[in-house]
């Protein structure tokens, strides 16, 4: 089979001209292609805001789900049906903010997916309020005063255990489809944190602002991803130089791993008695 990026063409994207999401979508299709991946092997979730809107400009499956709880529904799907390929994305407020609780114990448990977390600093879909992602000091309908100081995604990826921590730039697409590729091929839960410029409502962290600032893990051949140590150091670098690359690796048992039920076939494909739950509903009431 040879997949091309026709086979993924959706409907045309709603974003504002030049937003970072057209990148990070740019780079998806690249990745799926250039993996080989078919359309119908691969489901998509997402919550709620200008990234969640990803899903329905590709064709494949999707399931758009609420604000914050992309991540649940990723899991089930992956926990019923083993042999799907299972993204979920979400925007820096959906994955951190509302869906801050989901994201942690995803982490911690290592389910085997995939997150795009488009940070862009903002929650753009509700017309720019401050986001956990957004610089000190940002101004904005909620933060009058200025926003507290950020969270550090990646250091509380590394500290939750995430078998995969990268973080990629919607700016450089090449760069971001490699990333998404290491992932696709990692087992475990894998979270690829994107730096994406929001042209409206975030004047602050503009392209040219990365620009100026990013550099590639990759070029620096000394850096171990495996050193944990190590991780939190890039994970918590911010300002004048900011890393983009693989942070963290850490191979460790995957949730799906875990329970023989879910050993052999796929869920949905293994014979099941439906009295049994029946019995076990009846118990407990
Ligand atoms: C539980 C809940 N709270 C709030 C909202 C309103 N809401 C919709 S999108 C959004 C912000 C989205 O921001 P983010 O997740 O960063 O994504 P972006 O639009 O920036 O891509 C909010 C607050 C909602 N739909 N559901």
């Amino acid at each position: 089979m040879s997949i091309t990026l026709n086979d993924y063409t959706g409907l045309q994207p709603a974003w504002c001209p030049d937003c970072g999401n057209f990148g990070i979508l740019s780079a998806l299709k690249k990745a799926l292609v250039e993996l080989d991946i078919p359309p119908y092997k691969l489901v998509i979730v997402s919550g709620i805001g200008q990234a969640g809107k990803l899903p329905h400009y590709l064709k494949c499956n999707t399931f758009n789900s609420l604000h914050g709880r992309a991540l649940p529904v990723a899991e089930g799907i992956k926990i019923a049906n083993r042999d799907l390929c299972v993204i979920a994305v979400g925007g820096d407020g959906d994955a951190y903010g509302e869906g801050g609780n989901h994201w942690l114990h995803a982490m911690r448990r290592n389910h085997d997916i995939i997150y795009m977390v488009h940070n862009n600093g903002v929650y753009a879909l509700t017309r720019g309020q401050a986001s956990p992602t957004s610089e000190t000091g940002f101004i904005s309908g909620t933060t009058p005063q200025g926003s507290p100081d950020p969270l550090q995604p990646l250091a509380i990826a590394v500290a939750a255990g995430a078998s995969f921590v990268a973080r990629g730039f919607a700016g450089d697409i090449d760069h971001l489809a490699g990333l998404i590729k290491l992932a696709l091929q990692n087992r475990g839960f894998s979270l690829l944190d994107i730096l994406q410029p929001c042209v409206s409502f975030n004047h602050i962290n503009t392209y040219d602002w990365y620009y100026r600032r990013i550099y590639k893990l990759d070029n620096d051949g000394k850096y171990d991803p495996f050193n944990k140590t190590a991780a939190f150091e890039k994970a918590e670098q911010w300002g004048d130089h900011i890393p983009i690359g693989v942070i963290y690796l850490n191979k460790r048992k995957v949730f799906e791993d875990s329970f023989t039920a879910l050993q052999g076939q796929s869920l949905i494909k293994k014979k099941h008695d439906v009295s049994k739950a029946t019995r076990l509903i009846e118990n407990a009431l």
